[in-house]
């Protein structure tokens, strides 16, 4: 008898096939296309483990959930859930299981478990049984790359009373492994050099990439006295940004929350070495920070750090403990790695770089989470575990609520809105709203191509402009930064002849011509709304600040993930169709180029220009909001370790007590985020879609926190 997986999980209870159910049937999924991948071979044998996934409830009732618990006038402030009240806030209704497992045991079905996420109902059942329960007929697929096997069908059917309680049945109509190609196991040749990783990703589909690229040779040595401030206009040094945002030093005597290490997030072959580390300590915090201080790995689904390779930690991974270590030092760092390194490594990348596998990792229950007509990762654009490739490929598994969630998380990863599916981006959202509830923070990088992505010329993936619609002119924000749940952190930068001594704000908009045109990412989404806490934000930055281009009012309709357009599996922004809708009265008959009803990014802002690193070797000066994300998660991480040491919560989700109390932000007033050829917005006072509300003020933000409950 075959099995086609390991049984075990769920008790094995096979019933005999009973007389398929009179009600009548209606189709519930049918595939389209086969991916070339798949062979179909003969008629599937044996058992079955078969799952059904469970629509969920209240998740209209979910954002206002997380604002009951992050506002600062709220009573519920900071009273975060347990990962088991989220589970049973969101769980399916009593109805919908009764109605299911009743269905399931008149057909003969026994041995039904009831997951402990409760999304789910599990049994086993033979082939025949499965294909009378389903009105549907199992073949066997062959992988062609891997020789493995599963048994899927074309289309199944169940009774229409049924179908309004179930997302899925697995297994199904699914053939779980992306297309692509066979790989090939030279691809760590590449490991460690950044122009090569840029490199790589220049076919990507849809490919997120890190957003700290700007390596350059400093033209000076690093500062003989690590805490001269006199050069913070030409190099950032851990000394510079204490004094811009009045971090103190840390007490190294003053005992920690073992719970409270910063969580940062490394993908695409960024390492870090220790022997980077101790250069960088030694030059810059030598009384702080010993040599071989180092952050804890957490390996997913086959993620790792070579961190033995002496000299060859990754610009990315380098920048971002380099610049966060003496803010947090002598709280620990923990490195979420993610995805295992055949992916990583895969030129022709065709998924989103690992946000939906953390999300898993952390949250089981995000497995199996049903929204917006997606569960689960998804074929073709999600790593697939088990990966049987030879090279380096984790063959486990998916790796499902297997670490606890730090606080805090710092991710300079992402890509771009229009190039990932809109109800893959609105799952993934409710994913970080579901961890804000539990009191983690995300905080992501605004992007560094200003309004737009890079050009095509520099590895962008949205045309010659990066911009989008016919004419390459209209704005492109970032993913997943447009999800309101997640704190989106923009770039600034000290230029030449201001002193971080003498001047109340001597920092800018970053926009380095030098770097590849990178400046601080920001706009407004296409995709969601503009959520409350920031709605007053927004309106006094329109009413007082105008920008001078034309406009549209439109968001994306809500596709639930079923495919419209012809040749897409899955439906995209289609921005002709945005920009002509609602236009603004003020545009004179000219398409828009913006959309003045999305969600505004970014929320705050960082320095991220000029910063002093040391990567594989070299003293270098790296930039890009990469820098700015881990600086304010920092920030976060130490307010985190005072609000503990008081027996109070972590802070969570932190925007709207940002919004609501901007004066604890130094506000950045200067500078514009040009991108894809126009001029970008303008930093002006108060909120901003090039800086946001502006740089942390600790002192300010300390107290603030603090005298929340
Ligand atoms: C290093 O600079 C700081 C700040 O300017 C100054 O107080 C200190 O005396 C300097 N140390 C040395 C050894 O020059
Ligand atoms: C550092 O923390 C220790 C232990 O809590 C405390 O005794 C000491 O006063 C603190 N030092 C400073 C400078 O705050
Ligand atoms: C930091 O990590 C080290 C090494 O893993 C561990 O020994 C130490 O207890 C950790 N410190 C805290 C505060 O958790
Ligand atoms: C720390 O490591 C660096 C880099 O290897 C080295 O130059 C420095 O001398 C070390 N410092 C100490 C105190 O050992
Ligand atoms: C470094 O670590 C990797 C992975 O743990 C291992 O495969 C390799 O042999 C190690 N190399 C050296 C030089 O120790
Ligand atoms: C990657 O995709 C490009 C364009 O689709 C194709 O030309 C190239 O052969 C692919 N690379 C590999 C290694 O298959
Ligand atoms: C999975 O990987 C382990 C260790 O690399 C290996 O021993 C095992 O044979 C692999 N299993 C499969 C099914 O490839
Ligand atoms: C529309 O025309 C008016 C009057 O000529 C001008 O002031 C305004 O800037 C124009 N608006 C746009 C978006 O071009
Ligand atoms: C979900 O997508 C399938 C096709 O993939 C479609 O038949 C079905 O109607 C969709 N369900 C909803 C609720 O949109
Ligand atoms: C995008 O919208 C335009 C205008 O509504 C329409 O003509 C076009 O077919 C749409 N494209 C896709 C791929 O759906
Ligand atoms: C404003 O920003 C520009 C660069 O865009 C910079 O040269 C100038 O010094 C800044 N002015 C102030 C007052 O900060
Ligand atoms: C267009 C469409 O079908 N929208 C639906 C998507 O799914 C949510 C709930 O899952 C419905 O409320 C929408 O009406």
């Amino acid at each position: 008898m075959r099995l086609y997986f390991a049984a075990g999980l769920f008790g094995l209870a096979v019933a005999e096939p009973s007389a398929p159910a009179s009600t009548s049937r209606v189709l519930h999924e049918k595939r389209h296309s086969q991916p070339s991948r798949w062979i179909k071979q003969d008629r599937a044998q044996g058992i079955l483990p078969m799952r059904i996934g469970l629509t969920q409830t209240n998740l209209d009732n979910a954002h206002n959930h997380l604002m009951d618990l992050s506002h600062p006038d709220s009573p519920n402030y900071g009273k975060h859930w347990t990962s088991q009240q989220v589970i049973d806030a969101f769980r399916p209704s009593d109805d919908t299981v009764q109605t299911v497992q009743q269905w399931l045991e008149d057909s003969g079905i026994t041995g039904i478990t009831h997951s402990d996420n409760k999304a789910w109902l599990a049994f086993h059942a033979t082939v025949p049984q499965a294909e009378s329960l389903l009105h549907t007929e199992y073949f066997e697929y062959e992988d062609v790359h891997t020789g493995g096997i599963l048994p899927a069908c074309e289309q199944y059917h169940v009774p229409q009373h049924i179908q309004n309680h179930i997302d899925y049945i697995t297994p199904g109509i699914k053939l779980l492994s992306p297309e692509g190609v066979a790989p090939t196991p030279n691809h760590l040749t590449k490991r460690g050099n950044a122009e090569g990783e840029i490199g790589l990703h220049k076919t990507t589909k849809a490919a997120a990439r890190t957003r700290g690229p700007h390596v350059r040779i400093p033209t000076r040595a690093p500062p003989a006295n690590a805490s001269d401030l006199s050069i913070c206009d030409q190099i950032i040094t851990p000394a510079c940004i204490a004094a811009l945002y009045n971090i103190p030093s840390t007490n190294l005597t003053h005992p920690l929350n073992p719970s409270n290490s910063l969580g940062i997030f490394e993908s695409e072959l960024q390492f870090w070495d220790q022997e980077d580390l101790n250069l960088f300590f030694s030059n810059f915090t030598p009384s702080q920070i010993p040599n071989n201080t180092h952050p804890t790995s957490l390996n997913i689904n086959g993620g790792r750090a070579f961190t033995n390779y002496t000299n060859e930690g990754g610009v990315e991974s380098m920048l971002d403990l380099e610049i966060a270590y003496p803010i947090v030092y002598p709280q620990n760092i923990t490195v979420y790695n993610v995805d295992d390194i055949h992916y990583q490594t895969w030129p022709n990348n065709t998924y989103t770089w690992g946000f939906n596998t953390l999300l898993d990792a952390i949250d089981g229950s995000y497995c199996s989470f049903a929204a917006y007509n997606e569960t689960g990762n998804l074929a073709d654009w999600d790593p697939t575990y088990p990966d049987l490739s030879p090279f380096q490929g984790y063959n486990g598994t998916l790796q499902c609520g297997i670490f606890e969630p730090t606080n805090v998380i710092s991710i300079s990863y992402g890509g771009q809105e229009a190039d990932v599916p809109v109800a893959y981006q609105k799952r993934q959202c409710l994913e970080f709203l579901k961890l804000g509830l539990q009191g983690v923070s995300f905080l992501f990088a605004s992007g560094d191509a200003g309004v737009g992505n890079y050009p095509a010329s520099q590895g962008g993936i949205d045309g010659e402009t990066g911009c989008l619609g016919p004419k390459g002119d209209v704005f492109n924000p970032t993913w997943p930064n447009t999800c309101p749940y997640i704190t989106n952190v923009g770039g600034t930068k000290v230029y030449p002849n201001h002193s971080v001594i003498n001047e109340a704000q001597p920092e800018s908009a970053a926009n380095d011509p030098a770097a590849g045109g990178y400046s601080s990412g920001g706009g407004f989404s296409n995709i969601y709304p503009v959520p409350d806490y920031q709605a007053a934000a927004v309106a006094t930055y329109f009413a007082n600040f105008s920008p001078p281009f034309p406009y549209y009012c439109a968001l994306a309709p809500d596709t639930n993930g079923t495919a419209t357009g012809s040749g897409t599996p899955y439906d995209l922004l289609n921005i002709t169709a945005l920009q002509s809708g609602s236009q603004g009265k003020e545009n004179n008959g000219t398409l828009g180029v913006y959309n003045r009803v999305g969600r505004g990014v970014p929320d705050v802002s960082a320095n991220g220009d000029e910063i002093a690193t040391f990567v594989k070797g070299k003293y270098v000066v790296s930039g890009g909001t990469s820098a700015s994300t881990p600086i304010f998660a920092a920030v976060l991480n130490r307010i985190n370790e005072e609000r503990l040491s008081l027996g109070k919560g972590a802070v969570g989700f932190v925007n709207p007590v940002l919004y609501a109390r901007p004066e604890v932000l130094n506000d950045v007033v200067n500078g514009t985020n040009m991108g894809c050829g126009h001029e970008g917005f303008s930093a002006v006072k108060g909120w901003d879609p090039v800086t946001g509300l502006g740089t942390p003020n600790y002192p300010k933000m300390l107290e603030l926190f603090l005298s929340l409950p």
